[in-house]
């Protein structure tokens, strides 16, 4: 029993398989501890025969988890909630800052660089693949510090 448990525990930064639904290179944005939302990226495959829909997303550690795109409205980008996202047979989808986004609003408590995040991603006809994604600085935000105005 606790083998099996440690394999679980040790099993969440490899790929993680549900019926051919995997999940890779995930994580959530570190954001400052006053902010109360934050936003998540992995690339999911769809390794199996059959199309999938993503219809939601759960986490204990926000309000709400939303899955969320960028369009480009008069000239600005803004975001807009997504309620499915088709995921075709032996392809993948990625998200990724700037494009399709995990939105994680009204956070519980500040979240810390190196905390993991559980992440269930809901699928239409029923199938659920639970991950763990850790939280990590953005590529940029190191220096976006720097261009406060
Ligand atoms: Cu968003």
């Amino acid at each position: 029993m606790k083998k099996w448990l440690l394999v679980l525990l040790l099993g969440v930064s490899a790929p993680v398989w549900a019926d051919g639904l995997s999940v890779e290179q995930g994580w959530v944005r570190l954001v400052p501890p006053v902010s109360p939302n934050t936003a998540g990226y992995l690339m999911l495959h769809n390794g199996g025969d059959q199309n999938r829909n993503l219809v939601a997303v759960k986490s204990p550690v926000a309000e709400a988890v939303e899955m969320h795109t960028v369009v480009e409205q008069d000239g600005a980008m803004s975001m807009q909630q997504l309620q499915s996202i088709a995921v075709p047979a032996e392809d993948c989808v990625m998200f990724e800052p700037g494009a399709n986004h995990i939105m994680f609003i009204g956070l519980k408590q500040p979240l810390q660089e190196g905390d993991t995040v559980p992440l269930t991603l809901i699928f239409e006809d029923g199938e659920n693949l639970s991950v763990s994604l850790p939280v990590k600085r953005g590529q940029n935000d190191a220096h976006q510090h720097h261009h406060h105005h």
